[in-house]
C-alpha cells in the first residue's frame, strides 16, 4: 500500500495526540511540520523525530513533497490555512472549531470543491468507542424509532492549564466543547430544523459561558437536549465523557458514567462494558478522546485513498457549526432559531 506523507501545522497542547496517532495509523506517515513558535517547534520535531521543521507555512507549502496537510492551530488561522492548502492543491484536514463564523466555513468549504481538494474537519468525538456503541445499537434496532435523547457532558475538570486561551475568548463552551455534543447529537439523531438555548458563566476566572443548555428540534420529529458544563463538581469527575439517554419506541439506551451502556427493550435489560482502549501512547482521563483522534486519522487515510468523501467533511461540519451559531444567537435574543435558514 503506498503510504501518503503528511504535514502537521500548529505543534501545540493538542498536536502531540494528532502526532502520536500519526505514528499508529496505517497508511500514513507526518514528514514535516510548522509552527511560528520555535520553541514548540523543536518539542514536537525533536520527540517524534521530523526533521523537516518550518516556522512559516507559506514556505512549507511552496517546498512541498506532501500529499495532505493536518492543521491543528487554533480558530484563529484555519480559515487562511485552509484557503492556503487550497491554493496549493492539497486535501486538508481542519481541527474544530472549524472556523471563527459559519460565512467563513462556508467560504472555506466552497474554496476547497472548487479547487477540487478533499476537506475533514477534526470532529472526532463521534469517533469514541462508546459514541460507536450507541450509534451501532440503534442501527440494530434495539430500541425502534428514538423520538427523545439527551447529551450529556457535566465536568469540573480543570481545561484552562493545558489550554489557556480557553479563558480568555468571548465564547466558550459552546464553540470548544459543545461543538462536539451538538455533533454527536446530529450524528444519533440526524439533522436539526431549530435550536433554542440558555447559556450563563459560573466561573468568575474566565471570559466565556461556562454552562449551556440547547433544545434540538431534529427534522425526524425527534427532540434532545444538549447540556454542556465546566461548572460541575462531582463526586466522580467525568471528564471527558458524554453521557447518552435516549428513548424509542421499543426501548431506551442509557450510556453511564463509567463507560456502561445499558439498552432496555421487551427482551430485557442489556448492560455491556464499551470502554475505549487505553493507547499505549495515551494516558486518562484523556484516553477516550485520544483513541477518537487515532479513529478520525485512520479514517482520513482510508477515505482518501478510496476517493470517497469523509464523515466530518467541511460540508457535513458546517451542519454541527450551524448549531454553535445558531445556539448563541437563541441565548443572545431569547428565541428558537431556525437552522434551516441558515446553511
Ligand atoms: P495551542 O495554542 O496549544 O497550539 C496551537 C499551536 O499552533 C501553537 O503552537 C501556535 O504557535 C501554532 N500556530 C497558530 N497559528 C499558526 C500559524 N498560522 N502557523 C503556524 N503555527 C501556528 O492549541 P491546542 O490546545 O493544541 O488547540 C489546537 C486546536 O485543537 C484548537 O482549535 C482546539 O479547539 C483543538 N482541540 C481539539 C480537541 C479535540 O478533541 N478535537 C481537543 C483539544 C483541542
Ligand atoms: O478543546 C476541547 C476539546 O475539543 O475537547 C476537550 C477540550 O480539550 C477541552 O474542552
Amino acid at each position: 500500500m503506498t503510504e501518503l506523507k503528511g504535514a502537521l501545522i500548529g505543534c501545540g497542547f493538542f498536536s502531540i495526540n494528532q502526532m502520536h496517532a500519526w505514528n499508529d495509523v496505517e497508511g500514513a506517515r507526518i514528514v514535516a511540520i510548522c509552527d511560528r513558535d520555535p520553541a514548540r517547534l523543536k518539542v514536537v520535531g525533536d520527540q517524534f523525530g521530523i526533521d523537516r521543521r518550518y516556522s512559516d507555512a507559506e514556505a512549507l507549502f511552496a517546498d512541498g513533497g506532501f500529499d495532505f496537510v493536518d492543521i491543528a492551530t487554533t480558530v484563529e488561522s484555519h480559515r487562511a490555512l485552509v484557503e492556503m492548502a487550497a491554493r496549493h492543491k492539497v486535501p486538508a484536514i481542519c481541527q474544530k472549531p472549524f472556523a471563527k463564523t459559519l460565512s467563513d466555513a462556508k467560504i472555506m468549504v466552497e474554496t476547497c470543491r472548487n479547487a477540487g481538494v478533499a476537506l475533514m474537519v477534526h470532529e472526532n468525538f463521534r469517533w469514541q468507542t462508546p459514541i460507536q456503541a450507541v450509534r451501532k445499537a440503534l442501527e440494530a434496532g434495539a430500541i425502534g424509532t428514538p423520538f427523545w435523547g439527551r447529551f450529556s457532558f457535566r465536568s469540573g475538570y480543570d481545561v484552562f492549564s493545558g489550554q489557556p486561551y480557553l479563558a480568555e475568548g468571548e465564547r466558550f463552551i459552546i464553540e470548544d466543547l459543545g461543538i462536539h455534543a451538538l455533533d454527536i447529537a446530529r450524528y444519533i439523531l440526524g439533522d436539526v430544523s431549530a435550536v433554542t438555548a440558555r447559556t450563563t458563566r459560573v466561573n468568575p476566572k474566565i471570559k466565556g459561558e461556562d454552562v449551556a443548555t440547547i433544545l434540538l428540534d431534529h427534522k425526524n420529529g425527534a427532540t434532545s437536549v444538549v447540556d454542556v458544563s465546566y461548572a460541575t463538581k462531582l463526586s466522580t469527575e467525568p471528564f471527558p465523557e458524554t453521557l447518552v439517554e435516549l428513548d424509542g419506541s421499543k426501548g431506551t439506551i442509557r450510556l453511564t458514567q463509567g463507560y456502561g451502556l445499558k439498552v432496555t427493550n421487551a427482551q430485557g435489560t442489556t448492560t455491556t462494558n464499551v470502554s475505549p482502549k487505553l493507547l499505549p501512547w495515551a494516558s486518562r482521563p484523556w484516553h477516550n478522546i485520544q483513541e477518537s483522534v487515532y479513529a478520525i486519522q485512520q479514517h482520513w487515510v482510508d477515505q482518501l485513498k478510496r476517493g470517497m468523501e469523509h464523515s466530518t467533511s467541511g460540508a457535513d461540519n458546517l451542519r454541527t457549526f450551524a448549531l454553535v451559531e445558531g445556539a448563541y444567537e437563541s441565548a443572545a435574543k431569547g428565541q428558537t432559531i431556525d437552522v434551516g435558514a441558515m446553511l
